[in-house]
């Protein structure tokens, strides 16, 4: 037995001489420690041998066990450490404590003007919640005034999740959740990313960006509401543009506006951005349906509240002049790259 031992080191040694890499490593770690290696059979066998015998050769086994273990682990470490350094060796070398120098990359246009917008909300008074992409149909439907089967749920393609959860279509998923943490009287504005099974053309993208806005306090009216609009458009677009407001429905509001702004790609004389209508549909708006003041928790007989749902992808189409939605996801740097200065 103790020849066997001898040998199986033996053999062992050379074999191991021979792996240098980690798949041959753990082929041999495998033969000779593996459920029926050499050495695990060795360990085996010892249930026939006597009483002496097993505890002498108990520890030769063991220690041939043992030394098998640590050669296969000190065998891998030295494999590591080989390839670390032909990856050093490879790789590019530079010097990280030198100026960067080169392209030092920019903004997405999409964050230059949800931060614009953030600024010009918190001046007057309004809080920026972060809010997740992926909600529960309740908060993204059902605590908005449109129930189960509604036929308003066909305004918007959704993505549904194996689990029932979904892409937030809307920023409106918000609003049930904000209604709940600030209570009346609440002023919130809360950006986010929304997805939709969409037909991409020059003005709508499956992927975009809204931004939502709740005020919510006692005797808020419509001329609150086109206040806080008319001051956010004139400071994001420095200038005055025409707008327009029309009836739209909305279930999650009473009454629901369209707010329109006059293409400015075009300047109103209709071409691909806005349909040919000269109009870009910006921003529905309304006063908060009762049913969804209720459902946050908000008493509708003593406070009222607007809310509105601005296309933040569309606005900074507007405010750069890009004609094609698709642009600002493509990821093409030399057309995102003309904002790095701003
Ligand atoms: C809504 O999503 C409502 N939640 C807005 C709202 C909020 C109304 C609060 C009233 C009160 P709508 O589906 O129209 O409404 O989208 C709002 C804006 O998002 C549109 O005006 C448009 O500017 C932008 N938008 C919608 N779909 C797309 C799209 N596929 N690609 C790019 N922008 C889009």
């Amino acid at each position: 037995m103790k020849e066997t031992i001898d040998g199986l080191r033996e053999s062992f040694e050379q074999e191991l001489s021979k792996a240098v890499s980690s798949e041959a490593v753990e082929k041999l770690r495998v033969a000779y420690l593996g459920k029926k290696g050499s050495v695990t059979e060795l360990l085996k066998g010892l249930k026939n041998a006597s009483a002496d015998q097993k505890k002498e050769l108990g520890q030769h086994i063991n220690q041939l066990k043992k030394q098998v273990e640590e050669k296969l682990l000190h065998q891998i470490e030295a494999i590591q450490a080989a390839e670390e350094q032909r990856a050093i060796d490879g790789a590019e070398q530079y010097d990280v404590t030198l100026p960067a120098g080169g392209d030092p990359g920019s903004y997405h246009p999409i964050t230059i003007v949800q931060r614009q917008l953030e600024e010009i909300f918190t001046s007057m008074g309004f809080t920026v919640e972060d809010y997740p992409e992926i909600v529960t149909d309740y908060e993204c439907f059902e605590a908005v005034n449109v129930p189960k089967d509604h036929p308003a749920r066909d305004m918007q393609d959704t993505y549904y999740l194996e689990n029932g959860q979904l892409l937030k279509t809307q920023t409106s998923a918000a609003q049930n959740a904000i209604l709940r943490k600030y209570g009346a009287p609440c002023r919130s504005i809360f950006p986010g990313r929304c997805f939709r099974n969409e037909a991409t053309d020059a003005s709508h993208e499956n992927t975009f960006f809204q931004m939502e806005g709740i005020m919510v306090d006692k005797d808020i009216s419509i001329s609150n509401l086109i206040y806080f609009m008319k001051t956010m458009l004139s400071e994001v677009f420095e200038r005055d543009v025409k707008v327009r407001l029309r009836p739209g429905f909305f279930p999650f509001v009473e009454p629901g506006f369209e707010l329109d702004i006059n293409c400015l790609i075009c300047g109103g004389e209709g071409c691909s951005t806005c349909h040919h209508s000269g109009w870009v549909e910006l921003c529905p708006c309304g006063m908060i349906h009762p049913n969804v003041l209720k459902m946050g928790g908000v008493d509708p007989e003593k406070y009222t509240g607007f809310a509105f749902g601005l296309g933040l992808t569309r606005l900074v189409m507007m405010k750069y002049g890009v004609k094609d939605i698709r642009d600002l996801n493509s990821g093409n740097l030399k057309a995102l790259s003309q904002f790095r200065h701003e």
